[in-house]
């Protein structure tokens, strides 16, 4: 029915279109084509997911490409009532004393520099954390951090080859170890940061600090890892070589070039093994100044911002936020340079590669270059803060004439609506891109929806760069706020639709009506109660005040979609229940009465039915004081 629904919308579009918005400069017949590429017919799915960062709401959101529409959110680093997350007792104490975090880079786990639909990665700018997302189910399953030595958890998280590693730079420098204080006017001398190789357990994804190099206290931007001849580095941009510690948008932008940062992770990981990293803080420190052929600096111009490895592996590309102007590298000369010594001077015992020897040129792209995507065919897609726009270019290797004058390598541009921060192409950081979507990230959405207000949403903008013009097709609005994004093909990962009752391993988790009830030990109160269209069992419970009270929830169902809820009235307690997921709360008893509880989740026709009562009676009263010590009563 694809077909024809297709066509019955081109119909109604082409209508609409010549009824009015004569304003657009998109022409009818391209309207309906847009339209086309993007529409998913009711019943009908998206062939892509895509996982952008939810910035500051602390959360990671999922959408469908080519339809643009929001799916899920998956809350990460703040409590989000709608999945009841933050109120059971497990992701309570993921989340820690935190409430929120700041989302920026997402990262699909790779094996051999491909996505293997395994996990997904974000970090934390704001707490300093990186959090796991498995994919089998959506959820978070880990919070690792706040890290050590680490402040501003922003170049991050990028991963290596085959996930070995999530690699973290800092954004800001403080004094070492954290809680050492000093005065910011010494800045240079006694604060620094740091870059952290976090270790990911190659069979369950649990991450772990595995060793960090001290670099000078300059402010790590964006970053990349290496594949094929950069099998190994991993680079980061940085701005504030000058490190100022005060009036930064002057003072940290005097310098015509930063100084990006190439690591050997691999040779920092063996030096650790070796034996040659001090301790800090638990965490094993390498000072690259005394371990040579770790960390090596080279200059890019000014005040860089991305910087991307290519699929080949071979150009890695810097956007020169305060230059109209990309920066190429090119690995292979990198490598000769790092062999050859060929240095022009270092910086505190770190050699600085000769710009000359290691740049194979600057692409004028236009103002305000931040971040750059690939598709695997030998082009790269920047995103153009300043200019707005996506700019399409060629990749080396350039013909004499492009080089003579490589405004001859820039493609092709499109307006993007508005202040692109960063952009993604599907695929773009494995060996094989997918190459046909590029989404716009942009900062501003500057009205171009209807009014709601002074707060206002940020946009993002599909592209189809399939052919050798750019296409802009459509554009949606999403809450703050968007960073990086991943794509992945949708048929390259089956999600669960219920836990199956064989892996529930919870000890808690009850399934038979004869293993539900309400104990008591002292004055710890344990209740197990299953849910089921339509019911809790049991559906009272029964303590008193000054008990510490226990409920574990499970949620019989296997069947898909059949989700209930656990709100209890006046103690902020709301937990969502999965078929076959079993979550626990825990709280101190301290007012009496009597406390419905309802289920949250529309699950049935005799879902308003779904409720019980928690019947806290005063010290002493009610049959809650009477029940024996270990005792179940059942109902
Ligand atoms: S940064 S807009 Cu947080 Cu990724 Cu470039
Ligand atoms: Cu269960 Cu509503």
């Amino acid at each position: 029915m694809k077909t024809k629904s297709m066509i019955a919308l081109a119909i109604i579009i082409t209508a609409v279109s010549l009824a009015g918005c004569g304003k657009s400069s998109t022409s009818q017949g391209d309207r309906t084509a847009n339209a086309l590429a993007s529409y998913v017919a009711p019943g009908e799915k998206d062939e892509y997911y895509l996982f952008y960062s939810g910035g500051h709401s602390g959360q990671v959101f999922v959408a469908g490409i080519p339809s643009l529409r929001h799916i899920v959110t998956i809350p990460v680093f703040a409590p989000y009532p709608g999945t009841g997350y933050g109120f059971d007792e497990e992701s309570k104490k993921m989340l820690g004393d935190f409430t929120w975090g700041d989302v920026h880079h997402p990262a699909l786990s790779q094996t051999n520099s491909k996505y293997d639909g395994r996990w997904l990665f974000v970090n934390d700018n704001a707490n300093n954390r990186i959090a796991r997302i498995d994919l089998r189910d959506f959820k978070t399953h880990q919070i690792l951090g706040p890290i050590p030595n680490s402040v501003g958890n922003h170049g991050s998280s990028f991963i290596t080859e085959n996930s070995e590693y999530i690699l973290c730079a800092t954004r800001f420098s403080v004094p070492l170890p954290k809680g050492r204080v000093a005065d910011p006017k010494d800045y240079e001398k006694e604060f620094n940061g740091m870059v952290s190789g976090i270790k990911v357990d190659p069979q369950t994804g649990e991450m772990k600090v595995g060793w960090q190099i001290l670099t000078p206290p300059f402010d790590w931007d964006l970053g990349s890892t290496g594949k094929g001849p950069s099998s190994g580095w991993a680079f980061w941009t940085s701005y504030n070589t000058e490190m100022a510690h005060d009036i930064m948008e002057v003072n940290s932008t005097q310098r015509d070039r930063d100084l990006c940062a190439v690591v050997n992770w691999r040779a920092a990981e063996k030096a650790v093994n070796e034996g040659k990293a001090q301790m800090m803080d638990g965490v094993p420190i390498i000072d690259p100044a005394k371990v040579p052929g770790v960390l090596y600096f080279v200059p890019i111009g000014k005040s860089p911002h991305g910087m991307d490895v290519d699929p080949t592996g071979k150009w890695v590309v810097a956007g020169g936020k305060l230059q109209p102007a990309t920066t190429v590298l090119n690995f292979e000369k990198v490598q000769a340079a790092i062999n050859n010594k060929t240095f022009e001077g270092d910086f505190r015992g770190i050699p600085i590669l000769k710009y000359e020897a290691v740049v194979e040129g600057e692409v004028p792209v236009g103002l305000g270059p931040l971040h750059t995507q690939y598709d695997g065919r030998g082009f790269a897609y920047t995103s153009m803060f300043i200019d707005s726009c996506i700019v399409k270019w060629k990749l080396p290797p350039w013909t004499a004439d492009e080089k003579k004058d490589l405004n001859k390598a820039v493609l092709d541009k499109v307006p993007a609506h508005f202040s692109t921060g960063h952009l993604v192409v599907a695929g773009s950081d494995t060996t094989n891109p997918y190459g046909k979507w590029l989404v716009a990230m942009n900062k501003l959405s500057a009205g171009r929806h209807i009014n709601v207000g002074p707060a206002q949403p940020e946009s993002s903008q599909l592209i189809d760069i399939s052919g050798d013009k750019m296409k802009m097709i459509a554009e949606s609005y999403t809450e703050p706020e968007p960073h990086f994004a991943q794509i992945l093909k949708v048929s390259e990962i089956q999600p669960a639709e219920v836990y199956p009752k064989e892996e529930n391993k919870n000890p808690n988790a009850v399934w038979d009506k004869d293993a539900t009830g309400v104990s008591r030990n002292g004055n710890q109160v344990v209740a197990k109660l299953t849910a089921i269209r339509s019911r809790f069992t049991p559906d009272r419970i029964d303590a008193q005040v000054g008990d510490d009270l226990t409920v574990h929830v499970t949620n019989i169902e296997q069947t898909r979609d059949m989700i209930h809820g656990f709100g209890l009235i006046e103690h902020n307690i709301n937990m969502v229940m999965d078929p076959g997921e079993t979550k626990t709360f825990h709280i101190k008893l301290t007012k009496p009465g009597v406390f419905p509880f309802y289920c949250t989740n529309f699950c049935s026709a005799l879902h308003q039915e779904m409720q019980g009562y928690l019947v806290v009676w005063k010290q002493g009263e009610g049959p809650a004081s009477t029940a024996a010590t270990g005792a179940t009563a059942q109902r």
